[in-house]
């Protein structure tokens, strides 16, 4: 007896590209028991699919989907000619929102940002990373993380949490001094169970490979997972540090990364998750290396990077579309780089394609062709979501 059965479907597992692959799909107990099960098989409850998309839910990876405010004086700012390194030298960036982010209780930082997450859920998100980073202080970037677990809690997605203390150094703080109480802090946040990762920015207005590696030495000794923002800027040689010597799971944003990286990446297995909402918002015109990415067979994913500063985009399906129109991934890449490559740069095996055993995270799409997600910009949303085969 199975839970649910989606019939009349065309389902595109993911398992081996993204063609229509099956018509039908069953769950038992949240996880898919059967593709294309037998037509007779008896269920609890029938969904006739009337010939939808079924796809696998979608990942967004990279977040900071939890903040308060917004930055619409630097937005104003960056039209009128000054680019974001310079906004941020000019006590704007990051800063600027912590002081926001510092005044909100964790409820007033849920209610700021359930909208954000409720956009992403209806173009079927399933899974949303979400970060700290904004807090800056032991205390505040703990609420950030409960606010983002809270949001895990109150919506029907999975939400995945990482510690980006190390985002950047508060105004008026020692780098160093800063960095210690970052490190400091991570036996409290493993104890209580906040984050699942731990990020850090390497950049010139924030930290440098150094401060990467006393950092990942100590989260790694507690078990988490390990990721990082490298190459947004300049190449501060950080991807080939994290990727070879930490492994880390994934290497963010690269649009300053060079073959050397990309090597290091290839032998680690890891991710490179490209951000295309946060090169268009700040203007960036240095391209990631994708053509050196597919070369080395390195996993390419694509996230919303929602944030205040440099994305103010809550919308998986406008990057995806981005990442074709500017990186000249193809439509196939830019899917899978939102759902099997995706969990990879999380570090989940049990979700991103439809096989039996994954999680029955899917969603039922009114469009002709997957590619029509990269074809059509805006008015898009999933018709239906499941999360672990319960309707959303
Ligand atoms: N890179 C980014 O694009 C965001 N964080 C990061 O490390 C920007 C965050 C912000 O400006 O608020
Ligand atoms: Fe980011």
């Amino acid at each position: 007896m199975y839970d649910l059965v989606i019939r009349n479907a065309r389902v595109h597992s993911f398992r081996d590209g993204i063609a229509q692959d099956a018509a039908a799909l069953a769950v038992r107990d949240g996880r898919i028991a059967a593709i294309d099960p037998p037509a007779d098989a008896p269920a609890r409850r029938v969904v006739d699919a009337a010939g939808r998309m079924l796809l696998p839910g979608f990942i967004d990876c990279h977040t900071h989907a939890v903040f308060a405010g917004n930055r619409m004086n630097e937005h104003a700012m960056k039209l009128a000619g000054a680019s974001y390194e310079e906004i941020a030298r000019a006590g704007g960036g990051i800063v600027a929102t912590v002081e926001a982010v510092r005044k909100a209780t964790v409820e007033e930082l849920v209610a700021e940002s359930l909208p954000r997450v409720q956009a992403l859920a209806a173009e079927g998100v399933t899974t949303l990373e979400i970060k700290s980073g904004y807090g800056l202080s032991a205390e505040s970037e703990m609420n950030m993380l409960r606010a983002a677990r809270v949001l895990g809690e109150r919506l029907p997605l999975s939400v995945t949490t990482t510690y980006l203390g190390a985002h950047t150094v508060p105004k008026g703080r020692d780098k160093n001094e800063y960095l210690r109480e970052v490190i400091d802090a991570l036996p409290r946040i493993r104890e209580e169970g906040l984050a699942d990762a731990v990020d850090i920015f390497v950049e010139r207005i924030a930290f440098d490979a150094d401060d990467m590696r006393a950092l990942f030495d100590a989260a790694k000794a507690l078990g988490f997972r390990l990721k990082a923002h490298t190459d947004q800027l300049s190449n501060m040689q950080a991807t080939r540090i994290a990727a070879g010597e930490y492994g880390v799971l994934s290497c963010d944003h690269l649009e300053y990364t060079q073959e050397a990286d990309v090597r290091a990446m290839a032998a680690s297995g890891t991710v490179a998750v490209l951000l295309p909402g946060a090169f268009y918002f700040i203007r960036e015109t240095k391209k990631p290396p994708v053509d050196l990415f597919r070369e080395h067979g390195v996993p390419i994913a694509i996230a919303t990077d929602i944030n205040p500063g440099t994305s103010p985009i809550a919308s998986l399906l406008a990057v995806m579309h981005m990442s074709c129109i500017f990186f000249g991934l193809t439509p196939e890449e830019a899917l899978l780089g939102v759902t099997r490559n995706a969990a990879r740069a999380l570090g989940f095996d049990d979700r991103g394609v439809l096989a039996p055993g994954m999680r029955a995270d899917f969603a039922l799409w009114d469009v002709p062709a997957p590619e029509f997600l990269l074809y059509q910009l805006g008015g898009l949303r999933a018709e239906k979501t499941f999360i672990e085969g319960i309707e959303a």
